[in-house]
């Protein structure tokens, strides 16, 4: 388990030159498609360097990497990476003329415009942040993610506007009229609008435990495995096709090794036990990327955030030290939700037993005090899936009522309704009919107001 997906991934900082000399040849497009493009990648760490996950973002955003430096190394003020190490960059460069070098970490605007001029002409100089913005604006397909996308790339670009307006002459820039101040009028304008959407989808999300649904969102590092474990517990019928009043829920939530494939959340509807669940999947977490970008995704945050039960994936493939990682940066973005906090040990069907002990060791000791239960599964073969779906309902609001009505007319409606907002077990003894009745709290609440109304006629 943990190895990356072809052996020539591996990283070996020591030896770094032989080992990334001797993966130029490799391909990195891991969804099929033909990249279209190439990169070297560049990974400095004062502890770790390694390249594994800036190639799968670069794969994801359509390159083929053609050859991969490191340096284990505190940050350099100009280059980043060190001036030598910059220097045999550039030489790389000049030898396989890539399109772009993509940088693992985040390039102040000193640095891009001193690599920028270091480095051959025409080759596009890319941090993790805009690579990862890359890939986004790439696939954004709905408005929501397209005004997300567009705001996390206006803010990316304020600070550099700003920095290269506060170099050139402020005359200059008032003549001309500031990109500064354009960017800053649109990113009003694109939050204005985003509020709108969210404040749309809180109002959804109420009228939907108004009809006694309860929410599930399902969030995690990218590649997890949201998309899979949601097909798993979703039923097979898509909502859309079902309820009308539910056309904006969609049930595609594709499904591939491809880093960042959900860039919008997509809710499907489960029922387990009887229970209605809409599970929301949402978009992947990343390390490395500022919290303004991971704010600019706020329809993910605000899923998990007001949901009754959060289940957060993690790939227990990756080595235990990497899943800690990943854990801390998932945990460290998303906010409590209101209800209980689950993690899914996923992708067990790729270790045995100790792993997996090992794993949900790696999770207690990295999140304990904020998880409430740990279950393995592999979303793959659906093993551990049904045991999921009972803690999943275990974790809901659960509030349960018993009537005594007469059999007449209108108690049949009351079950109607009750039928579609909870789960009933009805008795008939003669003229009485006995109903027991468990939904959410306020669902059971408005329950006991229509029973009481309810008379023998
Ligand atoms: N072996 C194994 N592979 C899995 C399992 N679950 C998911 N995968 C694979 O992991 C890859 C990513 O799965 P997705 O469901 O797309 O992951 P995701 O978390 O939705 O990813 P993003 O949308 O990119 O953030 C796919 O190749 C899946 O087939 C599992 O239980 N076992
Ligand atoms: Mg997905």
């Amino acid at each position: 388990m943990g190895d990356p997906p072809s052996p020539t991934l591996q990283d070996s900082p020591a030896n770094e030159t032989d080992a990334q000399r001797a993966s130029t040849t490799e391909r990195s497009g891991s969804d099929g498609d033909r990249p279209d493009r190439t990169a070297i990648v560049v990974a400095r760490d004062a502890a770790d360097p390694d390249t594994t996950e800036i190639r799968r973002l670069a794969a994801a955003a359509g390159y083929a990497v053609v050859d991969a430096l490191t340096q284990r190394r505190r940050e350099d003020g100009q280059y980043n990476v060190g001036r030598g190490k910059a220097e045999e960059l550039a030489r790389r460069v000049a030898e396989t003329d890539p399109d772009a070098v993509l940088f693992d970490s985040e390039l102040t605007p000193g640095q891009y415009s001193s690599l920028t001029a270091l480095l051959p002409d025409g080759v596009r100089v890319v941090d993790r942040h805009r690579l990862v913005l890359d890939i986004f604006e790439a696939g954004a397909g709905g408005k929501a993610a397209r005004l997300q996308v567009e705001l996390a790339k206006l803010r990316y670009e304020r600070p550099r506007v700003r920095e290269t307006e506060e170099r050139t002459h402020m005359q200059r820039a008032a003549e001309t009229g500031s990109r500064l101040v354009d960017i800053e009028k649109r990113i009003r304008t694109v939050e204005r609008k985003l509020d709108t959407l969210a404040d749309r989808a809180s109002e959804r999300r109420a009228e939907r435990r108004e009809q006694g649904f309860d929410l599930v969102a399902i969030a995690g590092y990218t590649n997890a495995g949201k998309s899979t474990l949601l097909h798993r517990l979703a039923d097979d019928l898509s909502i859309a096709e079902t309820a009308p009043e539910h056309a904006d829920l969609d049930g595609v939530a594709e499904v591939e090794d491809r880093l960042f494939k959900t860039l919008e959340t997509t809710t499907r509807r489960a029922t387990i036990d009887g229970r209605r669940v809409l599970l929301t999947d949402t978009v992947g977490l990343v390390d490395g990327i500022p919290h303004d970008l991971v704010a600019s995704f706020s329809a993910t945050l605000d899923a998990v955030a007001d949901s009754d039960a959060a289940l957060l994936v993690v790939d227990a493939s990756d080595s235990a030290a990497e899943m800690r990682g990943k854990l801390r940066v998932s945990l460290a973005e998303i906010d409590e939700p209101r209800g209980e906090l689950l993690v899914a040990l996923n992708k067990t069907d790729l270790g045995d037993e100790d792993d997996l002990a090992e794993r949900r060791r790696a999770v207690g000791e990295v999140a304990g005090d904020r998880v409430d239960e740990i279950v393995a599964v592999s979303a793959l073969d659906g093993a551990g899936v049904g045991r999921l779906a009972d803690t999943v309902v275990d974790a809901l609001p659960d509030e349960r009522a018993e009537f005594d009505l007469p059999n007449t007319g209108e108690t049949q409606a009351f079950l109607a309704w009750a039928h579609d907002r909870g789960r009933v077990a009805v008795e008939y003894a003669g003229e009485r009919v006995r109903v027991e009745f468990s939904a959410r709290p306020a669902v059971v609440e408005r329950a006991r107001s229509r029973a009481a109304t309810i008379r023998a006629d």
